[in-house]
């Protein structure tokens, strides 16, 4: 078990918010929808000792999860920056105990805490993998790769990825666009390691076709169902021989936990964001790394700020999937920090340097800002 040793208080300044628009290199599409810019709201921490960085995920629409930019923007300008600001000096593990009393609104509350953990560590010289408890300097990558307008573009698009170095592919898949799309895959490239997210684009009826992809042999078929279908995630889960991965199902180490009950997830896809903070992700992981469930770190195409973070929490030992921690010029020409990960032989390196261990790139980060704000108390 990774042992956690807290991190020394910070006095907090101000609070600087950013809502950035990157464009991504080419669309990318999901069962909900296609995005072709990320927009993506970047924290700093102001501490009496220096500056953190956080990234909080939401996309600009509600369509993933309940959370999107304005909604975050507003209750981390009216909630959550406030509730820190005023209590001034605190340890990051206070964080989550500080801006409990705001219900919900994970993404939010995870981009903050990052900032402040990655102030502390700065300050302290530690990295954010020796903190969360890392024991890999580099972890296995694998690429998402959206839907394209047929399985012949999805092979291409796919081959390229592969021919990149990627170690595992995983295609999105929907009503219509499934089995066809998973068959051309398999008939390309054979045995490699695949898998499949469906963005909760099905429901209990469509179980006849969700088990015809066992014939596949995937890693794993992810959120076929809805975010509060533990249940019948569960039944699921019994028709099919491919293991049921959960992503927006597991919003806490509490949904983890019920999952785990239920027997809705075989394995689990973490996302910081997703789940309030890389502190609760720590312990999801050691939830599941105890009872011998796999996880895997989710992606939600984050800048060179967030995917730093990922790569050192998937560097803790329960990580024994490849993760969505692709190199950053799988979506960005552009990154705002000044080293964006890059993939060697199919791996991204865990950054060593304190805090995140990456510096942000001043003129990118300005050139992408569309808006800002600076909370003081
Ligand atoms: O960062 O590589 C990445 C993207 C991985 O497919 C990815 N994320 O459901 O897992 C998922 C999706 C959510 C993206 S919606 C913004
Ligand atoms: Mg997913």
């Amino acid at each position: 078990m990774p042992l956690l040793r807290p991190a020394s208080p910070v006095t907090l300044d101000a609070v600087d918010l950013r809502v950035l628009h990157i464009p991504l290199v080419s669309p990318f599409t999901t069962s909900f929808g296609t995005e072709t810019v990320r927009e993506v709201i970047v924290v700093t921490a102001v501490t009496t000792d220096g500056r953190g960085w956080g990234e909080v995920v939401t996309s600009a629409e509600p369509y993933y999860s309940s959370e999107y930019t304005q909604g975050a923007w507003d209750v981390l300008t009216r909630f959550l920056a406030p509730a820190l600001l005023e209590r001034r000096t605190f340890a990051p593990e206070e964080v989550g105990g500080i801006l409990d009393r705001v219900v919900g609104h994970r993404m939010a509350k995870a981009g903050l805490e990052l900032a402040v953990i990655d102030a502390a560590l700065r300050a302290e010289g530690r990295s954010f993998g020796q903190y969360l408890g890392a024991e890999a300097d580099r972890v296995p990558s694998g690429v998402s790769v959206g839907i394209q307008r047929d399985p012949v573009a999805l092979v291409e698009t796919v081959g390229g990825y592969l021919d990149e170095g990627y170690v595992r592919i995983k295609i999105k898949i929907k009503p219509g666009r499934d089995l066809d799309d998973t068959a051309a895959v398999r008939e390309a490239f054979g045995s490699i390691p695949l898998q499949v997210d469906a963005n909760s684009a099905y429901t209990l009826q469509d179980a006849d076709t969700l088990a015809e992809l066992d014939r596949f042999e995937l890693l794993l078929i992810e959120q076929p169902l809805q975010e509060d279908d533990l249940v019948d995630h569960a039944t699921l889960a019994k028709r099919l021989t491919t293991p049921v991965c959960l992503d927006e199902s597991i919003v806490s180490d509490k949904a983890a936990a019920d999952a785990f009950a239920l027997g809705s997830a075989a394995i689990l896809n973490i996302k910081a964001g997703r789940v309030g903070g890389y502190l609760e992700a720590v312990a999801i992981h050691d939830r599941a790394f105890a009872a011998g469930v796999p996880v895997w770190c989710g992606g939600m195409l984050e800048t060179g700020i967030g995917r730093a973070a990922n790569a050192a929490l998937a560097a803790l030992p329960g990580f024994t999937l490849p993760g969505d921690i692709s190199a950053s010029a799988r979506f960005y020409d552009r990154d705002i920090v000044t080293e964006p990960a890059v993939l060697e032989d199919g791996y991204v390196r865990v950054p060593t340097g304190p805090g995140l261990g990456v510096d942000i790139d001043k003129a990118a980060l300005d050139a992408f800002t569309v808006h800002r704000e600076r909370l003081t108390r």
